[in-house]
């Protein structure tokens, strides 16, 4: 079983910039919790970060030939891009949507989800520990 973690724009810089709003993990040390975790579980999981829609969407594509969970975070891009959603949709598989910050307690153009109608669930506001939680919750209902 292997589940496919997703990063969009910009979450490269976590750990780097805007601690007070993002935290102090890397996305190096999130990954490897989430490696951790699965292992112990006996699954394997990919991540995959990008700045470029483009390259979100091919490997979510590609996502329907060999996993069968992903975990988003689409950064910026859950508040503009319809085609992130559609090729989410497209694969068929649960999805949960991550945000380490509560989305719905800051500005209003981020209280709008593209994703959160296809996701199995959403989990926004509890830091690099709601990748975790998702994770466990994906390969309980997996099992
Ligand atoms: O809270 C989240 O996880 C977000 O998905 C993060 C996005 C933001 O646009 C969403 O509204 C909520 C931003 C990702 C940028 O990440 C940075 C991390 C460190 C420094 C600067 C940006």
């Amino acid at each position: 079983m292997k589940i496919l973690v997703l990063h969009g724009p910009n979450l490269n810089l976590l750990g780097e910039r805007e601690p007070e709003i993002y935290g102090r993990t890397t996305l190096a040390e999130i990954d490897a919790r989430l490696r951790e975790i699965a292992a112990e579980r006996g699954a394997a999981l990919e991540s995959f970060q990008s700045n470029h829609e483009g390259a979100l969407i091919d490997r979510i594509q590609a996502a329907r030939r060999d996993c069968q969970a992903l975990i988003v975070n689409p950064g910026g891009l859950t508040h503009s891009s319809v085609a992130l959603r559609d090729a989410l949709a497209a694969t068929s598989l649960p999805v949960v949507e991550v945000h380490l910050s509560n989305i719905y307690a800051r500005e209003p153009f981020r209280h709008h989800s593209y994703v959160s109608g296809i996701a199995l669930g959403q989990i926004s506001g509890l830091g690099a520990k709601g990748y975790e939680l998702a994770l466990v919750a994906l390969l309980d209902r997996l099992k």
